[in-house]
Formats: structure tokens, sequence, C-alpha cells
């Protein structure tokens, strides 16, 4: 293995495809750490996926990744659009931060247009349903230089 990428998610997406299908899809969490472990191990790459309803958790595991990843990739949830604290977090990791949205938050209410998160991200997917965490993998395996980046 030639890294490995932590995949980190906020509050309530424990209940991804339990509730609400209609905005999050069928997929379960499960499922999705499921495939993106398939697709990084594919590309040489060990993922750590990480899911809490506790914002100082996932800052803890931003800084862990600080020690031990080469990227993060993260759903930071209802943090996204409150948390000064992530994005400080996220500002002391040097390597590429790419942050996922399953559902379009531009076209829900203008309370999720902002992003603190965004700030900081080297990219953004949103509305790309759960495949969204796949095709940001992709792009984290570009950045990575495990395949070539021209952008
Ligand atoms: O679209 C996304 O991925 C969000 O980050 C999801 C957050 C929301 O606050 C953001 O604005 C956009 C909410 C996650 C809640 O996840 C659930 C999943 C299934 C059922 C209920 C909640």
């Amino acid at each position: 293995m030639s890294g490995t990428v932590f995949i980190l998610n906020g509050p309530n997406l424990n209940l991804l495809g339990k509730r609400q299908p209609e905005i999050y899809g069928r997929e379960t969490l499960k499922d999705v750490e499921e495939n993106c472990t398939k697709l990084a191990a594919e590309h040489g790459l060990s993922i750590r996926f990480h899911q809490s309803n506790a914002e100082h958790q996932i800052i803890d595991w931003i800084h862990e990744a600080r020690e031990t990843a080469i990227g993060i990739i993260i759903n930071p949830a209802a943090f996204t659009h409150t948390s000064v604290a992530i994005l400080d977090a996220l500002n002391t990791f040097e390597g590429p931060v790419l942050e996922v949205h399953i559902s379009n938050v531009h076209k829900r209410e203008s309370f999720r247009h902002h992003s603190y998160v965004s700030l900081r991200a080297d990219g953004v997917m949103a509305g790309f349903g759960t495949q969204g965490y796949e095709l940001a993998l992709l792009r984290m395996i570009r950045l990575a230089g495990l395949q070539p980046v021209d952008v």
C-alpha cells in the first residue's frame, strides 16, 4: 500500500440509507465504506473510514491524519455550515482535502450554501449521491501521484 486516505463523516450520516432516501439515496454508510475500500485497494491505497456525531471526534481524526494520511475526504454534514473548529483543524493538514456532499447543497435551503470547509478544500463534490465519495477518491488517487494529474 502506498498511503492511507482518511474518509470522515459528520453527524447523522450513520442514518444513511435508513431515512430520507429521497434526498440521500438507499446506500448505507457501510456500503459506501465497502465501495471505497475496494476502489482504494485497486489503486494500492488503504482507507480509514469514520463517522461521528461529535465535532471533537472529527477534529481528533483530522489531527491523527496529520501524522498518518496522504489526504482527507470529508463530508462534515451539518458541521459544514457551522464549524470554524473543523476548518481550523483542516488548515493544519498539509495534504489534499476533498469535500463531499451527497445532495446538491446549492439546490437546497440557503443556509446550506455556505461551507466553512470549502475555504480549505482543494475540491468539492455535491449532488453526485453516494457515488461522490468514489469520485472524490479517484481524484485523491490522482492528487496522490498514483496517476498523472494535469491540474
Ligand atoms: O448532502 C450532504 O452530504 C450533507 O452534507 C448532508 C448533511 C446536511 O446537513 C448537509 O447540508 C449536506 C446531513 C446529513 C444527514 O444524513 C442523513 C442521512 C440519512 C437520513 C437522515 C440524515
